[in-house]
């Protein structure tokens, strides 16, 4: 097979040192220098200059975002990492998914991959590639085809009311997304479900200067038919829209709205939206433009006075619903202030485009839905927004870096932590690995009584008497002296200077970032406490799965290719805790089984143990290994468990134990031949 040339071939390149030199090793477990920064920062850098941006730490993908075009995604790419070993090729996201792929077939459980890194690192590029290696490499028949299609086309109809424009990227996810995708026991692709994590709303109706509103709105502008416009009452011209132009960048050189359009237009199609559905969908985005172009005017007496007609008019074609409301022939009017009025504007837009988005993946996974009851096995991505720091943060950035911090303990947890407790469980002789445990930032966040959630929630049910500053004051009482919070009072004179009256600081495991909660915070109670929750079932959903992580690293700030800001990559790699996970995983084992797992999986390779072994399993498991001549360094015995240092020890031994199957089949077929 081409692979198998092609892995004798990058084997040869990683032997000879003038290659090694240049395109440094593929496994920072390798590394001989492990322990140094400096080290992994050389090797990383090494490995991107030659425009090779993936790297292992044992079965952890450290991806660096190229920032450009280098055709490793094509079908050939996939077919060379198609069932080959983990080890074997160079490291590649095709790999990771192969490798998730093939354990969950044999050990028919669930898994899920994990991608993190901050805002531009590449995750969703990174959760799309996945998908389209499985929707390509699985198993399919005719009618799984269309499965297969849905799945993939799925990801440009959220992305184009889920994305945005921001300072950081692109095309920014806005919400968070979890999708299982559904394998029956063929291994085939049959289907799928999507869980939404919190929407930022407020982008609907306000924008960031050199941000964009969510992508739909501007395929819509330049990409929707002339028909369709002109049914809709709109103009093929985004800066006649208030919540298009905020921003000040509805054109963006990077993004093609026309070609999406079509994009999303053939997707909504396969997922089988009807033309009824479309037409609705495509109206309701039409209000809330209209919308935001509705305008109000204080009268003489204060009150606010509606100066839109046409927009009213569009307003009432497009969603179905009167002009005005009237009881008995007369009007009813509300009489709000001009800023009531177009505070009460803006929330309906909101709530309008919200509403929408969650109809669509409901949609959606109606049409990815698995009718067949049989028992199926998953593998979960979870794509998040990343974690972000801007000039002002407000509500939105404290959900959406509080998210991060959850998966960072996540991923601590099931890491750092639980590794080095299941060796000093099992009596494995080992040396800890300190590291930066995030728990205390989550419990800052979230904890019940004393949170900033909590805090919230108790300020919130004093209606009339709270204000940001109460609850700016009550952050302040309860949280004085912790180390991760600070405000302008708390603050020392020197921190002091950086912080306005009305921010609290927060010290995130990833960096510090300011919050602003001058009417930013208010009202926003359940949302607050609904996404702790939805965070929490998350972690729930995760925790019964097997891991796999993709840790996306972002070279630079400006979108650059070719471009590796050493401070930048330094302080990812810091916090993302890659070097704590580098020292566990080169002192720790990659393997671990039951010794009864073990045996009864390999018994057949020694003619001690088989048929059967009479001891006790540690001891037949001491028997068979020593008849396989694993080395005293290379495998430790614990209290339940063996314990492997490397794959390549195990794969060894997957091997033998191939070729004994088989020799097993051809005797047992010869001896019946005769019957
Ligand atoms: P994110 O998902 O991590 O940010 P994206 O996956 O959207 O980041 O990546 C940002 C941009 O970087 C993409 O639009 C591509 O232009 C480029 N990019 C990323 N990965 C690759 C790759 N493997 N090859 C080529 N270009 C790539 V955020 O959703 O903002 O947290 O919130
Ligand atoms: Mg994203």
């Amino acid at each position: 097979k081409n692979c198998k040339i092609f892995t004798v071939i990058f084997r040869d390149m990683e032997g000879s040192l003038t290659a090694r030199d240049r395109v440094g090793i593929q496994d920072f477990v390798l590394l001989d220098a492990y322990t140094s920064e400096t080290a992994f920062m050389d090797n990383l850098r090494k490995r991107f200059n030659e425009n090779l941006i993936y790297t292992y730490i044992g079965t952890l993908l450290v991806s660096v975002n190229p920032y450009k075009e280098l055709g490793i995604y094509t079908k050939k790419q996939m077919d060379i990492y198609m069932g080959v070993n983990f080890f074997e090729l160079p490291p590649h996201i095709f790999a990771l998914a192969d490798n998730v792929y093939r354990t969950m077939i044999s050990e028919t459980n669930n898994h899920f991959i994990l991608i993190s890194g901050e805002s531009g690192a590449g995750k969703t590029e990174a959760s799309k590639t996945v998908l389209q290696f499985y929707a390509v490499c699985c198993p399919s028949t005719r009618l799984l085809d269309n499965v297969r299609d849905r799945l993939l086309l799925s990801n440009p109809v959220l992305e184009a009311f889920g994305n945005a424009k921001t300072l950081k990227n692109d095309n920014s996810s806005r919400f968070g997304k979890y999708m299982d995708i559904q394998f029956d026991h063929q291994g085939a692709a049959v289907g799928g479900h999507i869980l939404s994590y919190l929407l930022e709303k407020s982008r609907v109706v306000h924008q960031n200067r050199g941000e964009r509103n969510f992508h739909i709105f501007y395929q819509l502008v330049e990409g929707g038919e002339d028909e369709l416009l002109r049914w809709l009452g709109l103009e093929r011209n985004c800066q006649k829209y208030r919540y298009l132009i905020q921003g000040e960048c509805a054109k963006v050189s990077s993004i093609n709205d026309k070609s999406d359009w079509k994009t999303v237009q053939k997707a909504l199609t396969i997922i089988e939206f009807s033309e009824k559905d479309i037409e609705h969908l495509f109206a309701i985005i039409a209000s809330v433009l209209h919308l935001g172009n509705v305008h109000f005017e204080a009268s003489a007496h204060g009150y606010a006075t509606l100066n839109s007609s046409a927009e009213v008019h569009w307003l009432s074609k497009v969603l179905s619903t009167d002009t005005s409301i009237s009881i008995y022939h007369f009007q009813v009017l509300s009489p709000f202030t001009a800023e009531h009025a177009k505070y009460a504007r803006d929330a309906l837009a909101k709530a309008i485009y919200g509403r929408t988005f969650s109809w669509l993946v409901n949609k959606i996974n109606e049409s990815l839905a698995n009718k067949d009851s049989t028992r199926k096995t998953v593998i979960g991505l979870l794509d998040i927004y990343g974690f972000e720091v801007f000039d002002v943060n407000s509500f939105e950035q404290f959900c959406i870096n509080f998210c991060n911090e959850k998966l960072q303990q996540l991923f601590i947890q099931l890491t750092l932590k639980s590794e080095q407790e299941e060796y000093e469980m099992e009596g494995i002789e080992w040396e800890p690995v300190p590291y930066f445990n995030n728990k205390i930032i989550c419990d800052l966040v979230e904890e019940k009584h004393r949170g900033i959630i909590s805090i919230l929630d108790e300020e919130c049910l004093r209606p009339g008497e709270a204000t940001d500053f109460t609850f700016l004051e009550k952050l302040e009482e309860k949280m004085c002296g912790h180390p991760h919070f600070v405000t302008h009072k708390l603050a020392d004179p020197k921190t002091r200077k950086t912080l306005e009256r009305g921010d609290f600081r927060l010290l995130h495991y990833a960096g510090e970032v300011t919050y602003s909660v001058v009417g930013k915070f208010h009202l926003m109670q359940t949302v607050a406490t609904q996404f702790k929750s939805s965070l929490a079932g998350l972690t729930e959903i995760l925790m019964t799965k097997e891991p796999w992580y993709v840790r996306c690293l972002k070279p630079n700030h400006c979108k650059q290719p070719d471009h590796f800001d050493d401070v930048m990559v330094r302080h990812q790699v810091k916090y993302l805790g890659l070097m704590e996970h580098l020292r566990v995983r080169r002192a720790g084992f990659a393997y671990r089984r039951r010794y009864e797992v073990f045996l009864k999986r390999y018994k057949a390779l020694c003619p001690d143990t088989w048929p059967h072994w009479k001891g006790t399993p540690a001891e037949g498991v001491q028997r068979l290994i020593k008849h396989l001549g694993y080395k005293p360094d290379e495998y430790k015995m614990g209290r339940t468990k063996i314990f492997i240092r490397h794959p390549r020890t195990l794969f060894a031994t997957e091997d033998a134990f191939e070729i004994c199957k088989h020799e097993l089949a051809t005797r047992i077929q010869a001896k019946y031949k005769g019957y």
